[in-house]
């Protein structure tokens, strides 16, 4: 099959690739061969597909049902949760996922992190999700993070509890050091997550310091125990919210172990600047870790949507360009350069988080897939709230969208 007419992440020259078996043969000034099949996009921008580098499948839908949050503070929305977790089952989150899956394919994203609470003695998200995660293979790849919402020292059995979850299968070790109940059980918990991430050769995403108190710092042990487990980029520091209130003595201290360790950072913007700020009169903190700020360090950051209509967030959609369009603002990221390459922050950058790199990417060799906006670069893309025309995995078309139309009559 032959694409004609592509502009390549903001490339102002169109291309043409050439895809056979399921990967990308060639790239360049191409001509038909007799009988390919051809689509012209007519100069329309091409991309990786996006990747949602954090989200909850296993809460998403659940918005109301019993409670609505009303609050808005993670504190009543980890009290929601643990009322919807009682009337839990395998259909009921079946149906959710499979519903949550098909609305973030139909917007272009072919890769998912999805943390899974498994402070739940029976386990039962994990245990569905696993088999989801195999079900869906072919329209999405789904890793999962065992995700102790209520602690792993602060929940009964927590620290088991994580241990089967890993063992059944999941990819990623998790845990909320400022959900613990003491700063000591919060260090102790991310000695246990990191060194049993080691011993299973899984990677680390860590619910971390998501909260506005400048006392929260469990990522500072996060990035000393991946630099001295040799864990380096295998782990991700998630939320890490409190970081936009430490001072600025104790930030250009940590900056330079957070370098050295070379961990991932994940922001939710939606989600925190909801969530955040929620003690404060006025002035209100944004609740924004400090995405300029690491990305100009040479750190990895990628932004995720967090929640889809779920008792920390009653929005919602499935789109990550809301997802970004929120993070430039609240991030200040709004140069020229910032908008155009902001994409990175759901592909590339996400990419590396999930380690998925190898096999992701415009380039010959590597898998053919790819998401074609209905824009000329990501700058237009985001203003125009463009639509995904395309969305290819693998050489075989999984969404095809039809182009807004708007008829002003005068
Ligand atoms: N749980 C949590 O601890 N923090 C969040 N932002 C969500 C769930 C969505
Ligand atoms: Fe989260």
């Amino acid at each position: 099959m032959l694409i004609r007419n592509a502009l390549i992440e903001n490339s102002e020259t169109a291309k043409d690739l050439r895809i056979k078996d399921g990967v990308f043969m060639e790239i360049g000034s191409l001509k038909e061969e007799e009988n390919e099949e051809v689509l012209d996009l007519k100069g329309k921008l091409l991309l990786p597909p996006f990747i949602e580098s954090h989200v909850h499948l296993d809460t998403c839908l659940t918005a109301g049902d019993p409670c609505f949050n009303m609050s808005g503070t993670l504190f009543e929305g980890i009290e929601c949760w643990s009322r919807r977790k009682e009337k839990l089952t395998a259909e009921d989150i079946r149906e959710r996922v499979n519903k949550v899956v098909r609305m973030y394919a139909a917007n272009g994203i072919q890769h998912i992190r999805s943390h899974v609470d498994i402070t739940d003695p029976s386990l039962m998200a994990m245990k569905t999700l696993l088999k989801l995660k195999e079900e869906l293979k072919d329209v999405m790849d789904i890793q999962l993070v065992a995700f102790p919402q209520e602690g792993i020292l602060s929940y009964p059995n927590g620290r088991q509890l994580l241990i089967d979850a890993v063992k059944m299968g999941a990819d990623v070790v998790g845990a909320i050091p400022h959900f613990e109940f003491t700063r000591e059980y919060s260090v102790e918990s991310l000695n246990f997550a990191l060194e049993l991430a080691k011993e299973e050769n899984r990677l680390v995403d860590v619910h971390c310091d998501e909260i506005d108190d400048e006392a929260s710092r469990g990522l500072e042990t996060v990035a000393t125990r991946a630099l001295e487990l040799g864990l380096y980029d295998k782990v991700t520091a998630s939320h890490t919210t409190a970081m936009h209130s430490y001072n600025n003595a104790y930030v250009s201290r940590l900056m330079r172990l957070l370098k050295m360790s070379r961990i991932n950072f994940v922001a939710n913007p939606l989600v925190n600047t909801h969530l955040q700020g929620r003690f404060d009169t006025y002035p209100k903190r944004r609740g924004i870790t400090r995405v300029k700020e690491l990305l100009a360090e040479g750190i990895n950051v990628s932004f995720g949507h967090d929640d889809i209509e779920d008792p920390w967030y009653p929005m919602g959609n499935g789109s990550l360009r809301d997802v970004v369009f929120l993070g430039l603002h609240v991030s200040q990221m709004m140069g020229h350069d910032e908008i155009m390459n902001s994409y990175r922050l759901i592909t590339y950058n996400a990419a590396k988080t999930l380690h998925i790199s190898e096999n992701y990417g415009i380039e010959t060799g590597k898998p053919a897939s790819f998401i074609v906006l209905d824009a000329k670069n990501y700058y237009e893309a985001l203003i125009k709230d463009s639509p995904v025309l395309y969305s290819f995995r693998k050489g075989k078309k999984l969404v095809e969208n039809s182009p807004c139309k708007q008829s002003v009559l005068f």
